[in-house]
């Protein structure tokens, strides 16, 4: 995305392992024209970029905050302890424990700082990317139609009677 856009929308990720997965929400955003930045950012290995990440996600104009993290996932819910920006939470899928292990860290928040938590994996990255364009068409109407108009494609795109192929 270009310096001169505003990016409404930061995908962050635990490491550069999560990227494949996070692509998933990034590529989802680029369809629907919305500028994103994405950026890795460590609960762990960068707490002190957590920080100034979660610091200037407001003045800095973000909207949505897409957190996608493995293991014991921490990324997501401590950015939403440290700012007001919607956090949409991706557990990304382990070898060992099959991201259940991510998704248990991420969604079991105390009451007072909410994760948007979706389900493991590129579904779970592809939908936040949808969610996130979702709470932004509540003020942009041209994004609204170009979402409306992706989701009249994927219905027209199911086909009503099974065949064997
Ligand atoms: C987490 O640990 C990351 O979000 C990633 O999902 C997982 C493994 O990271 P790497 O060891 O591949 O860097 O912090």
């Amino acid at each position: 995305m270009g310096d001169d856009t505003l990016i409404r929308v930061g995908i962050i990720m635990g490491s550069q392992s999560d990227w494949p997965t996070m692509k998933e929400a990034a590529d989802m955003l680029a369809a629907l024209d919305v500028p994103y930045e994405a950026r890795i950012v460590s609960a762990h290995r960068t707490p002190d970029r957590l920080w100034d990440y979660g610091k200037t996600a407001v003045g800095r104009g973000l909207q949505v905050i897409i957190a996608g993290a493995g293991g014991a996932a921490h990324l997501p819910g401590m950015m939403a302890s440290k700012t007001r920006v919607p956090v949409i939470g991706v557990p990304v899928q382990t070898r060992a424990l099959s991201g259940v292990d991510s998704l248990y860290s991420i969604l079991q928040m105390p009451r007072g700082f909410p994760v948007a938590t979706m389900a493991i994996g590129a579904a779970g990255a592809a939908n936040a990317g949808l969610m996130a364009a979702g709470i932004l068409a509540l003020q942009d109407d041209a994004l609204a139609k170009r979402l409306d108009d992706w989701r009249a494609a994927l219905s027209a795109s199911i086909p009503e009677i099974p065949t064997d192929d």
